[in-house]
């Protein structure tokens, strides 16, 4: 491990993890899918949300937090024995260069090159670098990088999922007359209209959805913007009651604690990248009162 700035520190857990704490935010990430798992501005409430019930475990995705989806969203598309939203996020990364900015800020980079395990399931060369900046702003990139001979098409989302008091009453503003799919309902094409209000399983794939959303929670009192850049997919998902009772690493009474508003490329927008090529998909989360 690289000598590290003096806001970042190792965390002994079942599965090593950093944790950052400087003069705008802590958080906590662990090398397993270079999973943010927590951040916490300073003066604010924890704006991830993860299941009491999450695996912390080699080959099982950490429920909460921000997954990384690579280098495919949701099943995959012809073999039903991998794992859902692809290999990064139970893969472990390595960690890479790690500072503390100028202004307070602490920026940790986390690396993932294909192997002879990765190219069994996925025939592609690739290197991804992800990089998180922790501040009063949680800045996310991941970079995708093909490092083979040909081209490869791949689906990513960093599949953020966020702390609300109460999902019944929380409003999701910014895909106002968006197109999505809804994939509670057969993947029926429809229109958003008006904010996003929750009041049953809620699972929207909006394409060509390039701007920030806005998630509103009265009952703390403040406001998630998320703003995102490489991106032309937002996809927005709470579970609800009976799809949280049929998943072993999610409580049952949780789910109106959560919602996810995800920063992806997936479906008809997922990404081809030549030889050699690469490209950046960020997401930016703040807070505001
Ligand atoms: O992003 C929404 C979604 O694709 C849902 O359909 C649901 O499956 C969710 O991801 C969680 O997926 P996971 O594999 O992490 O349980």
């Amino acid at each position: 491990m690289s000598i590290l700035p003096s806001s970042v520190t190792e965390i002994a857990h079942e599965l090593p993890a950093v944790g950052v704490s400087n003069r705008h935010a802590r958080a906590t990430i662990f090398l397993h899918g270079a999973h943010v798992a927590s951040w916490r501005p300073v003066g604010e409430a924890e704006v991830l949300w993860t299941s009491v019930r999450s695996w912390f475990a080699a080959g099982k995705p950490i429920r909460g937090g921000v997954p990384i989806c690579f280098p495919w969203f949701g099943a995959h598309p012809t073999d039903a024995a991998q794992p859902a939203h692809g290999i990064a996020r139970l893969r472990p990364w390595t960690l890479g260069e790690a500072e503390d900015l100028a202004d307070g800020r602490t920026r940790v980079v986390f690396r993932l090159a294909s192997d002879p395990q990765t190219e069994a399931v996925w025939p592609h060369a690739f290197e991804l670098k992800y990089t998180v900046v922790v501040g009063a702003e949680l800045e996310l990139t991941l970079e995708v990088k093909n490092s083979g001979q040909e081209a490869f098409t791949f689906e990513e989302a960093l599949h953020t999922y966020f702390d609300v008091a109460d999902v019944r009453r929380a409003k999701l503003t910014g895909l106002e007359g968006a197109r999505y799919l809804d994939k509670v309902d057969g993947g029926a094409e429809r229109t958003q209209a008006g904010p996003l209000l929750f009041t049953a399983e809620t699972d929207r794939v909006f394409a060509g959805a390039e701007g920030p959303c806005t998630i509103e929670d009265p009952v703390l009192g403040r406001k998630i913007v998320v703003a995102k850049a490489g991106s032309k997919t937002t996809v927005v998902w709470n579970p609800w009651v009976a799809k949280a009772a049929r998943m072993p690493d999610y409580g049952d009474e949780e789910w109106p604690g959560m919602v996810c508003v995800e920063a992806a490329n997936a479906g008809t927008e997922r990404v081809t990248l030549g030889a050699g090529q690469a490209r950046e998909l960020r997401q930016v989360i703040g807070v505001r009162r």
